[in-house]
């Protein structure tokens, strides 16, 4: 059995008083929008709909936590790249995702999904830099490789193994396709020791929602809202939630 086929949705956070206080161990998934993090959730989740997947880029919007087993998380972030107003991007940077990068104690370890038909824009070595001040480890997955010839997947492997040699030793890289499958082994590999799962393990069933569909029409029908159109056809008209 694929080692996070139990993942389930757990929790969407908008701010950081509202981090899992039960976490002991979690792995991030940042990346450009739409460059395939919540497909990679699925993937190594061996699920199609856990994590919510679209064209669209900017659909990740707060982070979304997925439950391996107790105490143990994937994190969905919002993409980074996606043409919003300069002010959101630096209130969400600031007021979410800095702080929780930087500061939160059980997050072991970033994933970092770059499209393998073009690894390493400006965004990418900024967050690589960035994030590499923490000590932590960081796993990139060239993502859609499927859409690459054979040797154009050894070129680009080949080119992002030799930029990281700029970035420390914490740093690895792999190809992944969620379309194929491929690359989920050695991706399950590396996370789970990170977060301290033998690959033998037989994880306990976490409790919780589904998926993140279900979990977000459950919570739009609790408060009035609906995360499509921001309130604003929906009969209460309530605000949304307000962003960290
Ligand atoms: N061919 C191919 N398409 C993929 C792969 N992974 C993701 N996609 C497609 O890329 C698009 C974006 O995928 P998402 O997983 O939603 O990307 P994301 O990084 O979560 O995007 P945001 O949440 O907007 O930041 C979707 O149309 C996916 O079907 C892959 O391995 N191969
Ligand atoms: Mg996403």
């Amino acid at each position: 059995m694929p080692l996070f086929q139990k993942a389930v949705f757990h929790t969407t956070v908008a701010s950081l008083r509202d981090l899992p206080a039960d976490s002991e161990r979690e792995i991030a998934f940042a990346g450009r929008s739409n460059a395939g993090k919540s497909s990679a959730i699925n993937t190594l989740a061996n699920h199609t709909r856990l994590a919510y997947v679209s064209k669209t880029p900017g659909r990740t919007q707060h982070l979304n936590f997925f439950t391996l087993a107790a105490g143990k998380y994937f994190v969905d972030l919002p993409g980074y790249g996606f043409a919003k107003a300069p002010e959101d991007i630096r209130a969400q940077w600031e007021g979410l995702l800095a702080p929780y990068l930087r500061f939160r104690l059980p997050l072991v370890g970033l994933v970092l999904i770059m499209d393998s038909r073009h690894p390493l824009t400006e965004l990418d070595l900024q967050m690589l830099a960035w994030f590499a001040q923490t000590d932590k480890p960081i796993h990139i997955l060239l993502s859609k490789a499927d859409k690459l010839t054979r040797q154009e997947q050894a070129l680009a492997l080949r080119d992002v193994q030799a930029a990281l040699l700029k970035i420390g030793d914490r740093c690895t890289v792999q190809l992944f396709s969620s379309l194929k499958k491929t690359g989920v082994g050695e991706a399950e590999a590396v996370l789970a020791g990170w977060l301290g799962i033998e690959t033998q393990e037989e994880v306990p069933p976490p409790v919780g929602l589904c998926t993140e569909k279900v979990a977000r029409a459950k919570n739009r029908a609790a408060i009035g809202w609906s995360a499509r159109t921001g309130g604003a056809k929906t009969r209460t008209n309530k605000k949304p939630p307000a962003k960290g």
